[in-house]
């Protein structure tokens, strides 16, 4: 029934927040259902029209008027307050597990004041960029101060299990919306707008989403996969990573110079 009926979950202990709120409100909305619809179906059949029944005229009924207000704010109090008990750990990342991966050296980067850190201020922090049609992950850990030599890929995430992961999400062209329905809620992405959100993996496993946000023609298209692997996985794959952008930046610039050789600067350069 999870992810038919109710919100898709297990995925991160925030997905599991939002899932747990959901489950509550929908039990407590069945058993008035069933009381509401059963009191209804009872009354029409046990009073229901009959030759010579003369129906009874009643006038309100204080006590009972009172009992179920007084009931309907009860509930919504307790909900209320199960629900922003909830929230705090919605929305704030907790600390990575100890089978995690290690932050000590080149996890963090740039808190910001909007971003929620865990409370050690560390996590594996991904830019996560949308343009129609794609999605583009951008990894901490290259040489170069502006980030333009980070490791990155499209389409699929590969995160450490048991880490937590911050995300920032903005977008390069139209508005899209990042979800990944077990990692936990919608977070648009909006061009010159940064958003944030954060999930921990406890398990090895494919995660997928697509964008949520019509974009344009190929939207059906635009989907996205976490995959969580072991950290030791995630270090080879980052570093395999590096070394194809290497490679293709390198044979790139081979090319290029052997177009300069045969016909001239003027054929790849920019005047
Ligand atoms: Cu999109």
């Amino acid at each position: 029934m999870a992810g038919i009926i109710t919100p898709e979950s297990g995925g991160s202990p925030n997905a599991n927040h939002i899932s747990d709120l959901y489950n509550l409100t929908l039990y407590v909305a069945i058993v008035i259902f069933v009381a509401v619809e059963g009191a209804l179906i009872y009354s029409l059949f046990r009073f229901r029209a009959r030759k010579g029944a003369v129906a009874a005229q009643i006038r309100g009924n204080t006590s009972l008027e009172i009992g179920l207000t007084a009931t309907g704010a009860v509930i919504l109090v307790v909900l209320s307050v199960i629900t922003f008990l909830n929230l705090d750990a919605t929305r704030k990342p907790p600390n990575s597990g100890p089978g995690g991966l290690n932050l000590g050296s080149s996890g963090v980067l740039f808190a910001t004041t909007e971003r929620e850190l865990p409370p050690n201020g560390k996590s594996l922090n991904i830019l996560v960029n949308a343009q129609q049609y794609i999605w583009r992950f951008t990894y901490p850990g290259g040489k170069s101060p502006t980030g333009l030599d980070n490791p990155y890929s499209y389409e699929e995430m590969v995160v450490p299990t048991n880490t937590t992961v911050t995300l920032d999400i903005t977008a390069q062209d139209v508005v899209h919306s990042w979800w990944i329905p077990q990692l936990g809620g919608k977070f648009e992405a909006v061009p010159g707008y940064t958003n944030h959100t954060w999930f921990k993996i406890p398990k090895p496993g494919l995660y997928r989403g697509q964008c949520a946000f019509i974009c344009g023609r190929g939207h059906a298209r635009m989907i996205a996969v976490v995959r969580a692997v072991p950290p030791a996985e995630f270090e080879a794959w980052i570093a395999r990573r590096k070394a194809d952008i290497a490679a293709a930046n390198e044979a790139a610039k081979t090319s290029r110079s052997k177009l300069v050789s045969q016909t001239g600067a003027q054929s790849v350069q920019n005047p």
